[in-house]
């Protein structure tokens, strides 16, 4: 993609996470709208769909060629990622948007033939809006961000939610209670996208999680390899932007020391 239209479609991703963020702020006195999906704990609301439909509505409108995956399921069906495709979850934290009205965000990943070009993460409550445009630099609001540097476990916080050093389908749960030990802190926020921009700006160190889809991390991951962090499955391979994933991110240095002593480079 050409630069201009590049910086084009990063003005227009701006203006429209922006008013999508004020429209929900606002829906906040309403009375909401919610269901369950795969099971009672995996909820969606009115705002989530609508928020969607917004996203969809103006992309559609001024990029007619431009495909969407959205986790509401109103973008296209896609089998490969071809040409410009915006990769959208309309709430990231939909748990605590229901129950907290706060701790949630807006994500957008925008990514041409495979490659991350643009990613948008707006945490709409604290009006923080993360943004990068590849090879330009990553931005919380007006302020640039730092490279990340390189720490060590002993020094980290990481998150991580309870779930997964207890009995679970995904992983064994005796596998990662060793780093919770040995780390300084850790925490869980509930929202994928608000972790990787947490992760971005220096608040934590490292983020892990067996289960997640493409519109969780398609935003942040750009952030993170932009600032020199380290993005892949909790096996240390490639991530997969259209299907279900694990995902492992954290600063230099200590994403290989977390991979090979505590996940055991995936051997397990
Ligand atoms: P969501 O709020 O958009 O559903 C919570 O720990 C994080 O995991 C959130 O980013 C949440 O995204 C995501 N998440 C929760 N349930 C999930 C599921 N069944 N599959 C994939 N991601 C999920
Ligand atoms: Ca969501």
């Amino acid at each position: 993609m050409v630069t201009v239209i590049l910086h084009e479609i990063d003005t227009y991703a701006k203006q429209w996470i922006k008013e999508a963020g004020e429209r929900i702020r606002e829906s906040f006195p309403k009375t909401l709208n919610i269901a369950a999906k795969s099971n009672p704990n995996d909820l969606v609301t009115n705002i989530d769909q609508e928020t969607e439909q917004y996203f969809i509505e103006k992309i559609k409108g001024t990029y007619p060629d431009h495909k969407i995956l959205g986790e509401e399921g109103y973008g296209d069906r896609l089998e490969k990622l071809e040409g410009v495709v915006w990769i959208i979850d309309p709430i990231d934290g939909t748990m605590n948007f229901i129950h907290q009205q706060r701790n949630f965000a807006i994500s957008i990943g925008i990514y041409e033939d495979g490659i991350g070009k643009i990613g948008i993460i707006y945490d709409v409550v604290h009006d923080e809006l993360y943004h990068v445009l590849k090879g330009h630099g990553v931005f919380l609001n007006d302020i640039q961000l730092s490279n990340l540097k390189e720490t060590s476990v002993h020094e980290s916080i990481i998150a991580l939610n309870a779930t997964w050093v207890t009995e679970n389908r995904r992983l064994p749960s005796d596998l990662l209670a060793p780093l919770v030990k040995e780390a300084r802190g850790t925490r869980s926020y509930g929202s994928a996208a608000l972790e990787m921009v947490y992760l971005a700006s220096g608040r934590i160190d490292a983020y892990i999680t067996p289960r997640l889809a493409p519109w969780d991390f398609a935003a942040g991951i750009i952030m993170i390899e932009e600032l020199g962090g380290v993005a892949t499955n909790l096996r240390g391979g490639k991530l997969d932007l259209l299907n279900q994933s694990s995902l492992f991110v954290a600063k230099p240095g200590l994403h290989g020391e977390i991979l090979k002593k505590y996940l055991k480079n995936g051997q397990w």
